[in-house]
């Protein structure tokens, strides 16, 4: 029989190893935030000529403390582009589907990102696009057995059919609530996924299977997986740029959770994506990190320590000493579009975090002469922490004004 106290100790170990947290509103600890408009030599910003200046301090200071330093070698990684697959009576012929493989060809340890891309065949020019990482392969996105089911490493989860980190066929179509293409495509959009264990493997180990492994950086402040995501996002966003199947001027960038920060981190660092949306992104994403409310920068660190730069970790129960918060991430999305959304029983992502982030970025809309209230957009769905169909409608909504497209009947 194995001894009871040494379990024990472990349990407890376990225990206090993971940094407490709270939803408790009255336990927010009072912070001042950093302003988006004030340089860091304390000099007011005044004119929109002065913002790319500020903009640069507000992102190195992301790079450094926070996401990690992407390597230039890297961004200047251009994919080589072969189709497939290509199905063209997609959806009861709806829509045609492709499969793109993105390689690196110079770089072998680069590796190959397997992206889908879905049409409407009723238009009469390139559509916008929505693009967006999936958790669990592109496969999981629609069960027409004709998508290529994805052999990389997957998180175990029964409710996805992965077994031994890998998709099982019964995997197929088990994301369809979180990508509702019907009802995207009706409305004139493409659709474009990539699953981000093709980029990096979302474990602490993935690094050796990542883009990562191909452009080691082993000082603190270099980059973590959430950076190497947003790679492959602006990867795939080289290959829609100058796709003709798309309008690659309008490619709107979406992400839930993780996969959220994600994409708030590649809509900072990459100009090119036209509209950034932040569905239930929370700590490391759209909410404040100075609130402390729910998940926190301790927490995400101890559970996720491969997501962020080491550099990151010093903000531990210590967030006041950030340069930065998560309203300069927002701000540097300005005076491009922006679409934050929170879920009510959402807490560990802290709505009203996320909320405050997006009322805090406005600044720098107004400084750009742009009109926040028109560019920047926050919802709020009843319910947990997901991204449904009742979410779509309203980025599609966001997506017909910003991209002045006239809404559906
Ligand atoms: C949670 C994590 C969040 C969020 C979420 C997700 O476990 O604490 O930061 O990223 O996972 O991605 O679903």
């Amino acid at each position: 029989m194995k001894p009871i106290i040494p379990l024990l100790l472990t349990a407890a170990t376990v225990l206090a190893a993971s940094p407490v947290t709270h939803t408790d509103e009255s336990k927010v600890p009072a912070y001042t935030l950093p302003d988006p408009l004030v340089s860091d030599n304390g000099t007011p910003v005044k004119s929109p000529a002065e913002w790319p200046k500020r903009r640069a301090e507000i992102l190195a200071h992301f790079e450094k403390h926070i996401y990690g330093i992407t390597p230039p070698a890297a961004i200047a990684l251009k994919p080589v582009a072969r189709e497939t697959q290509n199905i063209p009576d997609f959806l009861a012929g709806k829509a045609t589907l492709r499969e793109i493989e993105l390689t690196f060809p110079d770089t072998p340890k680069a590796p190959t990102l397997n992206l889908l891309l879905i049409t409407p065949n009723k238009t009469s020019s390139p559509p916008p696009v929505f693009l967006g990482l999936n958790f669990r392969g592109n496969h999981t996105i629609h069960p027409d057995p004709r998508i290529t089911l994805s052999t990389r490493w997957m998180e175990n989860d029964p409710k996805a059919a992965t077994i031994n980190h890998r998709a099982t066929d019964a995997s197929r179509g088990t994301a369809t609530s979180r990508w509702p293409l019907d009802l995207i495509l009706s409305r004139g959009y493409a659709i474009a996924t990539l699953y981000c264990g093709d980029i990096e493997p979302d474990h602490p180990d993935g690094i050796k299977q990542s883009i990562r492994a191909a452009f080691p950086t082993p000082d603190d402040s270099g980059w973590g997986a959430i950076a190497a995501w947003s790679w492959g996002l602006s990867k795939a966003m080289d290959h829609l740029s100058s796709s003709p199947a798309v309008n690659g001027k309008q490619v709107a960038l979406l992400g839930h959770s993780r996969l959220g920060k994600t994409a708030l981190w590649a809509g900072a660092t990459d100009e090119r994506f036209a509209f950034v949306i932040s569905n239930n992104s929370g700590c490391g994403g759209a909410a404040l990190s100075r609130r402390a409310f729910g998940e926190t920068v301790a927490r995400i660190n101890h559970s996720f320590p491969h997501w962020f730069a080491r550099s990151f970790r010093q903000y531990n129960d210590n967030e006041s000493a950030l340069p930065v918060d998560q309203h300069q991430l927002l701000a540097l999305i300005a005076p491009r579009p922006l679409h934050v959304a929170s879920a009510t029983q959402d807490l560990w992502a802290d709505p009203k975090g996320e909320r405050l982030a997006l009322d805090h970025a406005k600044p720098a809309y107004q400084l750009l002469g742009k009109p926040s209230a028109l560019l920047t957009t926050y919802h709020i769905r009843e319910g947990a922490h997901d991204i449904t169909a009742e979410d779509w409608s309203h980025y599609l909504d966001s997506a017909d004004r910003h991209f002045s497209r006239s809404p559906s009947p």
